[in-house]
């Protein structure tokens, strides 16, 4: 395969970034000046009382296990997480209480909906959901009215309590009701998408991998990038994962596989766990020498490298395409470049104030061009 046809030459470079949205520092140790945090993007999570809101923000952003949420209290005044210092994402997670009055005058939605991104309405699915559903019929039609661009996001949560059956019922039963209530609004355009989860299993993991995905305009370029990878260098999938959250922010485009994810999560628990206990370093378990390869009894390897402060790809590819590790780390350098200067883009783009993505457009030029090197290597 040629890296010059014109499956790789549409590199799609998103030609606007939305003002504010930002990611963290790269190699270099020093941080940025950041954005004031009311700027940054953010991610609501809303749900009646008791639906897991909390839950999901402490497993997926602060490393709880999932029994420590047992005994939570009830939230009762929106909590906001700034998380931009521990992800290369830069963005907010608002928990929103459960039993907020949309109508309350201290309830600012402008100020609430205006800067959001993506909206997580949250329903258990352990529990009676219609009055989850009026609310969140109420939550889409306010959130819509001040900020259209808004991506909803439904998650049937707390699934593990369901037999396989049972969830699929619940979701076609939820989403059938959901839709109908926006079409008898008037509201047919409002576009909502569902995911099963629960803290208990690496679904809420995926399912929020999903949304902040949606929030990353370099997306298809990302996914680009790791096709031309897998394809040259023999690797079955291949994930760039945010180590911290464990959040995969793109893959490439065959389809994902649970098991094959929950492996690469296990591999970065077991990489970092062990760098923080015995690593050179104190200040983090992560820097730009990590790397891991593990052999699985399934002839298969797991192999994870890191790409910058925040980012690491972790790759699963056939025991006997790892023979040849020398192409697949002269790949991953150019991958890793690559990834670069996808990133840099950005920085120009906001520096020079140049929103029209002719930067963004040079840079992926000489992409092609310089993964056409990586093709002579690879054959
Ligand atoms: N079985 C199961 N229980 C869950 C799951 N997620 C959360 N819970 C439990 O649900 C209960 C309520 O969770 P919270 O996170 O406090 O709910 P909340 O939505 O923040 O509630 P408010 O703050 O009152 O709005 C806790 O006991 C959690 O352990 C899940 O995926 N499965
Ligand atoms: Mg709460």
């Amino acid at each position: 395969m040629s890296y010059g046809d014109d499956e790789n030459g549409g590199f799609a470079v998103a030609g606007s970034f939305p003002k504010g949205f930002g990611y963290g520092p790269d190699d270099t140790e020093t941080e940025q000046p950041a954005d004031s945090p009311e700027d940054k993007p953010r991610i609501l999570l809303m749900g009646l009382r008791r639906s897991g809101k909390s839950s999901i923000q402490k497993v997926v952003f602060h490393k709880v296990s999932p029994n420590e949420t047992l005994f939570l209290e009830s939230t009762n005044k929106i909590v906001k997480d700034d998380i931009s210092n521990s992800s290369f994402v830069q963005f907010q997670v608002w928990d929103i209480p459960g039993q907020i009055d949309f109508f309350d005058p201290t309830f600012d939605s402008d100020m609430i909906f205006g800067g959001c991104g993506a909206l997580i309405f949250v329903i258990d699915a352990q529990d009676d959901y219609i009055e989850a559903l009026a609310r969140l019929q109420m939550a889409v039609t306010r959130a819509y009215k001040i900020n259209p661009n808004i991506k909803f996001e439904v998650f049937i949560h707390k699934v593990d309590g369901l037999s396989d059956d049972n969830k699929i019922e619940t979701q076609r039963d939820i989403h059938q009701r959901s839709t109908d209530d926006l079409a008898e609004a008037g509201m047919e355009t409002v576009h909502l998408s569902f995911h099963l989860t629960s803290i208990y299993d690496h679904s809420i993991f995926e399912a929020f991998s999903k949304v902040v995905q949606k929030l990353i305009p370099q997306l298809p370029t990302l996914e680009n990038l790791l096709n031309i990878l897998i394809s040259n260098s023999g690797i079955e999938k291949a994930f760039l994962f945010d180590v911290m959250s464990k959040i995969y922010i793109a893959t490439d485009s065959s389809p994902v596989d649970m098991q094959c994810y929950e492996l690469c999560c296990d591999m970065i628990d077991v990489v970092m766990d062990m760098s923080s206990i015995y690593g050179a370093r104190d200040d983090g378990a992560f820097d730009g020498n990590s790397s891991s390869i593990i052999k699985l009894n399934t002839n298969n390897v797991l192999y994870m490298r890191e790409v910058n402060r925040h980012l690491a790809l972790v790759c699963i590819l056939r025991e006997d395409s790892f023979d040849r590790q020398g192409l697949i780390d002269y790949n991953f350098m150019c991958f890793k470049k690559a990834i670069q200067q996808v990133f840099d883009v950005r920085k120009q783009v906001a520096s020079t104030n140049n929103s029209d993505g002719r930067a963004a457009m040079a840079t992926s030029h000489n992409l092609l061009h310089h993964n056409g090197s990586v093709e002579g290597a690879a054959s």
